[in-house]
């Protein structure tokens, strides 16, 4: 299989992340794209090809103009008060404080546009975030172009990211950019996958209206689980979308085989939409020993996730998504790769 990266991802590369109300080395760091390469290398599971330039017209078939301005502009804003440190929002407009005022200062920018403190903005955060969609749009013209199945190696992550809101470490949503990107390029119909152990609460809002593409998610249940606000099991899409949402909340302690009987059903079902093309949003932050989860997924699992994602025969774009068990996550992300192929 072949494997789309960029070294730009290195930019995005915080001093520290505000998480459980502390400060603390990010998880989302960039030795995790590192582990995960030199595992495909060591496995031979094929080429490493360099993204893309794609210029932002596929970026704004997702995205909100304003938002895209926002993230480019966002840093130079902040240093100019703040200086060289990591932007981070403290305010947020929720419930009754009012939410359609875009404020003039960079603070209320970036609650505005934001929906957790735990995703920071730092000099080089644009540029990762364009390489990490343009990971995503190379795979996609790949798989457009009769590849069956295609690894973008993104980092930072994306599902988190909806329209007009970043946050959970995600500011572009490469997996929606490469649906709609597919879409454009002549698909008829798109399934998503996401496997990630967080709900995609960003893809989910994206496509929440349409039923060209289908959204089938997998997920820590979100009554205790981040991002807490969606991926209910009665999100169901809404106007031409409804039935074209699938969430499927699981409890802390799921293991392989709990795991798996929910998967088998989530891939009848996207099965049944006859999809042109599957996009696997993959997380592998369903691991035992990740450090933020609470998921029992063993190494030797992933081979079979892999196996029953091929089960349904459809071209694949695998997008990474999260994983934060930095020793173990190319060990994992490899072998739902081989056991694809397999
Ligand atoms: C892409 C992705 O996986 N994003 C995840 C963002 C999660 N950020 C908040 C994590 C809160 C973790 N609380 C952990 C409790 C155990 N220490
Ligand atoms: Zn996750």
């Amino acid at each position: 299989m072949l494997t789309i990266h960029s070294r730009d991802h290195q930019y995005q590369n915080p001093k520290f992340e505000l998480i459980d109300g502390q400060l603390r080395p990010p998880v989302e760091n960039a030795q995790r794209v590192e582990t995960v390469l030199s595992r495909i290398r060591s496995v031979g599971l094929g080429s490493v090809l360099p993204a893309l330039e794609r210029g932002l017209a596929p970026i704004l078939r997702v995205h909100e103009q304003a938002f895209v301005d926002f993230l480019q502009n966002a840093w130079s804003e902040w240093v100019k008060v703040y200086g060289e440190r990591e932007a981070l929002p403290l305010i947020w407009p929720t419930r009754t404080l009012g939410y359609d005022r875009l404020p003039e200062a960079i603070d209320g920018q970036l609650g505005y546009y934001s929906f957790d403190a735990g995703t920071p903005i730092t000099a080089g955060t644009w540029r990762a975030a364009r390489a990490s969609a343009n990971v995503a749009l190379t795979a996609q013209q790949l798989l457009a172009a009769g590849e069956q199945a295609v690894f973008a190696l993104c980092r930072p992550p994306g599902h988190h990211a909806a329209t007009n809101l970043y946050g959970g470490y995600c500011f572009l949503n490469n997996a929606a950019i490469a649906a709609q990107a597919l879409l454009d390029g002549g698909a008829t119909r798109v399934a998503i996958l996401d496997v990630d152990y967080h709900h995609g609460n960003g893809t989910q809002e994206i496509f929440y209206h349409r039923r060209d593409v289908l959204f089938v998610s997998l997920h820590a249940d979100p009554r205790v689980e981040y991002p807490y606000f969606l991926g209910y099991e009665d999100e169901k899409g809404a106007a031409d979308g409804v039935g074209f949402n699938l969430n499927y909340p699981l409890p802390w302690g799921t293991d392989w085989q709990q795991y798996r009987q929910t998967l088998k059903i989530a891939l009848d079902f996207i099965k049944n939409y006859h999809p042109d093309v599957l996009v696997v949003s993959l997380g592998v932050d369903t691991f035992e020993y990740d450090p933020i989860s609470k998921f029992c997924l063993k190494t030797e699992d992933y081979l079979t996730l892999g196996k029953d994602i091929a089960s349904i025969h459809k071209p694949t774009l695998f997008v990474m998504e999260g994983g934060y068990a930095v020793e173990d996550i190319g060990n994992n992300i490899v072998n739902v790769l081989s056991g694809f192929e397999d």
